[in-house]
């Protein structure tokens, strides 16, 4: 088996004792890595209802078959578990040299299990796994840690971090590495730290062996050329995501105020044109020649890295109109290891609290001293209002009040695109893998130009669609989309070097197949845990946040807009078709079947109906 390394590290924090799983090249095919891998561990070993924050949840790092390799964007990894944000499955991209420094350490995943006594860090390396003590570092900001660590273990290494949100049992807290790569949205970071795990480090000098190590090499050096080459490359490289400010205002779905207009006032001051006066670098993951990772300094001069969802959540969506305190509270996120999206809701859901009187406490937009105190007071997990939104957005509107005014799915904050105007995204998030995402598919930029307000069928097969491209061919191989997406790398490219890393003959189709077996088997953990939980399975789970419907926009080019439910249900209903679920959003047991996962029907078959 060439292109994988075909071994999954299991660490078991407890006991302090590590086993190697050996895999063949049907699971490899079944699943090809990164969140394929991590679904299949997961829906294996984790027993229902598990508690996400208990030493039994999974914490799985997953690579695929590019990843690492010299190749365009590979420097990527999946981090996942049993959300305990959301409850159900939850996963995070990261660009990190632990991406190739897990590869070269010799494994394609690994799994984390137990709980360490006292806070720890763990190094895997080449054959050898050491638990740490990680007292000094417990307590610090990521920053911080990395540097430490890389003091500790020299620059050819690769470091996934927590910092004192993770450590706290924030759900929103994230891993942090290279100071400015963020993964793992629904609180993974701190599934991490309810395992004491600071931090994990990976070195290693095995590349995995390639079937056609030329042929290989040969094809990744025209794929770099061939992105240079682009049209879109330049404007790229001076403003990378931070151009999608200047385009949501001008398509109105810039999130503002919590999610309630699409325009706003003060775009021009946080937009890629601000950015880029401001711009003192660029940085990015390894074994990128397209590095997104803009920095300018922040209010107090230290470097903060901007990317489009940061800005507009930070920004915008909580009324804040200057570039240098967004980026301040981007660093700060970034130091503390919690995610910009969920921070930006649930400061944004506190400020529209605050204004409709839910709270006693005085939020008012665009007061950047309030946010950053607030913001404290989450990560500290502060008695008061700072305890309630570190549960998070639904959460905290269950416990305050207010539930139409909090933007999420599933309990996944929306990230940064207002979809009063846009069926199809609101469609996206309504069915995205882990909660309001858009990851999965980002059918917006295609919607503004397609029959925008229409609720058609091919909106929907564009949903699917995309979902199998993005949330499934790039998260199983686990590359960067962004080649793809924004200067148009075609697909075939990475098709091409799967198959000469392999050996193998696909074709996109059969990603498509592998692609939509991840996307059901996810969604059967999701129904298992809840079920497990004693909660019902529903559609309205694939809903997006109420007041899209029914709070209408009151300012810029669609005011008075909103989306229409019966329209959005009817296309719900003709997305679970295309995808083969029933009228509750349940895979089909034929669908199932279909994708080679009658085990899976068995099992989910315990939980619930699966003839409906
Ligand atoms: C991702 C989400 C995004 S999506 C952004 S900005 W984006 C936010 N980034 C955060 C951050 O930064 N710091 C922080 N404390 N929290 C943050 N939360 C938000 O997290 C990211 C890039 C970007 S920038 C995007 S779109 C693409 N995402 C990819 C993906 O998901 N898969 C894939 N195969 N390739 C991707 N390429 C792009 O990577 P999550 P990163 Mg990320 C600082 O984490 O949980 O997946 O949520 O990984 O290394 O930071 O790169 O306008
Ligand atoms: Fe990382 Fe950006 Fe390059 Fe993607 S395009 S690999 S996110 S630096």
């Amino acid at each position: 088996m060439k292109g994988w390394n075909g071994k999954i590290l299991w660490i078991d924090l407890t006991s302090k004792s590590v086993k190697i799983q050996e895999y063949d090249g049907d699971f490899a095919k079944t699943y090809i890595g990164g969140r394929g891998f991590a679904v299949r561990l997961l829906w294996d070993h984790l027993a229902p209802g598990t508690d996400p924050l208990s030493p039994d949840n999974i914490l799985v790092i997953a690579t695929g078959p590019l990843t690492g390799l010299p190749g365009p964007s590979t420097g990527k990894l999946v981090v996942a578990a049993k959300s305990p944000l959301t409850h159900g499955y939850g996963d995070g991209n990261i660009g990190s040299k632990a991406a190739v420094y897990l590869r070269y350490s010799g494994y394609d995943a690994v799994a984390i299990t137990g709980k360490a006594e006292k806070p720890t860090y763990v190094h895997v390396s080449d054959g050898k796994v050491e638990f740490l003590a990680a007292d000094d570092l417990w307590g610090k900001d990521t920053f911080t840690s990395e540097r430490s660590l890389v003091k500790r273990h020299g620059r050819n290494s690769g470091i996934l971090v927590i910092g004192p949100a993770g450590e706290n049992l924030v759900k929103l807290a994230t891993i942090i590495s290279q100071e400015g790569r963020s993964g793992g949205r629904p609180g993974i970071g701190a599934v991490m730290g309810s395992k004491n795990l600071k931090a994990v480090v990976f070195t290693g000098e095995r590349a995995p062996e390639l079937y056609d190590e030329d042929k290989y090499r040969r094809l990744a050096a025209r794929a770099y050329a061939e992105i240079k080459e682009k049209p879109a490359y330049s404007f790229w490289m001076r403003q990378g995501t931070m151009m999608t400010v200047q385009w949501s205002q001008a398509n109105s779905v810039l999130p503002t105020y919590n999610f309630n207009e699409g325009v706003f006032d003060e775009s021009e001051k946080i937009d890629g044109n601000a950015m880029e006066r401001m711009k003192v670098g660029q940085r990015g993951c390894p074994n990128c020649n397209m590095t997104c990772g803009n920095y300018i300094y922040d209010d107090k001069g230290e470097v903060s890295e901007l990317d489009y969802e940061n800005v507009a959540m930070l920004g915008s969506n909580i009324g804040l109109g200057d570039l240098r305190r967004v980026a301040r509270l981007n660093r700060l996120a970034d130091m503390w290891g919690i995610d910009t999206i969920g921070l930006g809701s649930v400061l944004a859901f506190a400020a529209e609290a605050s204004e409709k009187k839910l709270i006693k406490e005085n939020v008012e937009w665009g007061d950047f001293d309030r946010f950053v105190s607030l913001s404290e007071d989450i990560v500290y997990r502060r008695p008061g209002l700072g305890e309630v939104l570190a549960e998070g957005v639904e959460h905290a509107s269950r416990t305050i009040g207010g539930e139409d005014l909090a933007v999420h799915v599933k309990g996944l904050s929306v990230s940064a695109y207002d979809c009063h105007t846009a069926p199809a995204m609101a469609l996206s998030y309504g069915v995205s893998s882990i909660g309001a995402h858009h990851k999965d598919a980002w059918v917006i930029s295609w919607e503004v130009s397609h029959g925008r307000f229409e609720y058609t069928r091919a909106k929907a097969e564009r949903v699917f669609e995309l979902q199998r491209i993005r949330g499934g061919l790039f998260e199983v191989l686990v590359s960067c989309r962004l080649p793809w997406v924004e200067v148009g790398l075609e697909l075939d490219w990475y098709i091409n070097l799967f198959n000469a890393a392999t050996g193998l003959k696909w074709r996109l189709e059969d990603f498509m197949v592998v692609s939509e077996r991840v996307l059901n088997l996810i969604r059967a953990f999701w129904v298992r845990e809840y079920v497990a939980e004693g909660k019902r399975w529903s559609r309205a789970l694939d809903y997006p946040p109420s007041k899209w419907f029914t709070r209408p926009l009151t300012k810029g080019p669609f005011k008075g807009a909103r989306l229409d439910a019966q329209r959005y249900d009817e296309m719900l209903g003709a997305y679970y078709n295309l995808i083969g679920w029933d009228h509750r959003g349940i895979p089909r047991a034929s669908t199932l079947e279909r994708l080679g996962l009658s085990d899976v029907r068995d099992k989910l078959g315990k939980w619930v109906d699966l003839t409906q």
